[in-house]
């Protein structure tokens, strides 16, 4: 497992919630999320040390509470209400900026001098968002496989941007080396309970709009931080027991290769063009909770996920990269009423619901030249 834990100069050092300038403003400003300098910053930090500090919770999120749509054709395909939750529609274009606003907003409230985070791309670009909101320097280390476009979409937001070996494990070394040597903020894209936290905000919101308990909720896996936030939210909402499909694609499908081995191991490379599911060894947790129950792994190929996006496009006219892609083929490709016909989700199922997890990733030219490379 090449894949160090995630405790050292981290944010696993904040302790108990400080609030400084980051939630005071928040009260009071148009802007929530600025602050204006590093002096006032860090003598804001001083003053809302743990006597003065007000709970974290006070803080006003980086994240949007998203749309959840209702589907004609997606439920015609399915057989029951399909809901689609439009994490798309995020500031960041994917659900990452809800585990980490909060684990960013948590460190900066606690004096960071700045964050670092390894990243296939959304959680490089989630962290960037919100390093520009708090005035706060963000390095993304990102792979080799992550697309120049990308890297330029991570520059737009202030971020620097290094590229580190060729898959995202190895950018996570480099990226733990970097925190230690420059007392940055480590930000795990998947592993961390703040990430999962934030995260589960996700499920709150659902309880909070449909007319009715899930049959199932539908999930992308990359590392497995969604998979662990939604298992939280669910547990957090009295819906426990709601099965969930978790979708990876062949390639990067660490959580199966997991579940198949009855252990955690690691895949020797990432030969999907999701790079943004690249992760080679899933998170502990993820495969924790998986082997639990009620999680129902399954494997796409790239040319399902391309065909899901493709059809999602025509059908939502909404674009999403390939990562999303796997999710949305539980669907197109049939596997939610494969597991009906092998009654591993029950025949009479209540609506579905699939997290749009989005992605930047992707545009009409990378459409195409995946659509070159995948069909030939
Ligand atoms: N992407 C991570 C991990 O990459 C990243 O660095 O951006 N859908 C989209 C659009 C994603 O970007 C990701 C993760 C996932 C799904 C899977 O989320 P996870 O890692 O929490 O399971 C290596």
């Amino acid at each position: 497992m090449s894949q160090p834990p995630h405790t050292h100069t981290s944010i696993d050092n904040v302790q108990a919630p400080q609030t400084s300038l980051v939630s005071r403003r928040a009260g009071m400003s148009a802007f929530p999320h600025t602050v204006t300098s590093a002096a006032e910053r860090s003598s804001a930090t001083l003053r809302g040390g743990r006597n003065l500090g007000r709970a974290m919770d006070d803080i006003h999120p980086f994240h949007v509470n998203t749309p959840l749509l209702e589907s004609l054709y997606l439920s015609k395909r399915a057989g029951t209400t399909v809901y689609m939750k439009m994490d798309n529609a995020q500031p960041s274009g994917s659900f990452k900026i809800r585990g980490i606003g909060l684990l960013c907003q948590k460190a900066a409230g606690s004096g960071s001098k700045g964050f670092v985070c390894s990243s296939g791309g959304n959680a490089g670009l989630a962290t960037a968002y919100v390093a520009r909101k708090l005035n706060l320097p963000a390095t993304i280390i990102v792979p080799s496989s992550t697309s120049d476009a990308m890297a330029q979409k991570l520059r737009d937001h202030g971020a620097s941007v290094r590229v580190f070996g060729k898959v995202w494990d190895d950018a996570n070394q480099e990226a733990h080396r970097l925190a230690e040597t420059e007392g940055l903020t480590f930000v795990p894209p998947f592993d961390h309970p703040l990430v999962w936290q934030g995260h589960a905000s996700i499920v709150r919101e659902l309880k909070a709009s449909m007319p009715s308990k899930p049959g199932a909720v539908v999930v992308a896996v990359g590392g497995g931080g969604l998979l662990c936030g939604v298992v939280e939210g669910l547990k957090e909402v009295g819906w426990g027991d709601v099965p969930i499909v978790a979708m990876e694609t062949k390639g990067a499908n660490c959580l199966n290769a997991a579940v198949t081995a009855g252990k955690v191991v690691t895949l020797p490379d990432i030969t999907s063009e999701a790079k943004c599911l690249g992760a080679l060894t899933v998170c502990k947790q993820a495969f924790d909770v998986t082997a639990e129950g009620n999680i129902i792994s399954e494997v796409v190929t790239d040319q399902e996920a391309l065909k899901a996006l493709e059809l999602f496009v025509d059908e939502e006219r909404v674009l999403v990269e390939l990562a999303c892609g796997a999710a949305l083929a539980a669907i197109y490709s049939g596997v939610i009423q494969r597991l009906q016909s092998q009654a591993r989700l029950p025949c009479l199922l209540g609506p579905l619901v699939v997290i749009v997890c989005g992605g930047s990733s992707i545009s009409l030219a990378q459409l195409s030249q995946l659509k070159d490379k995948l069909r030939g």
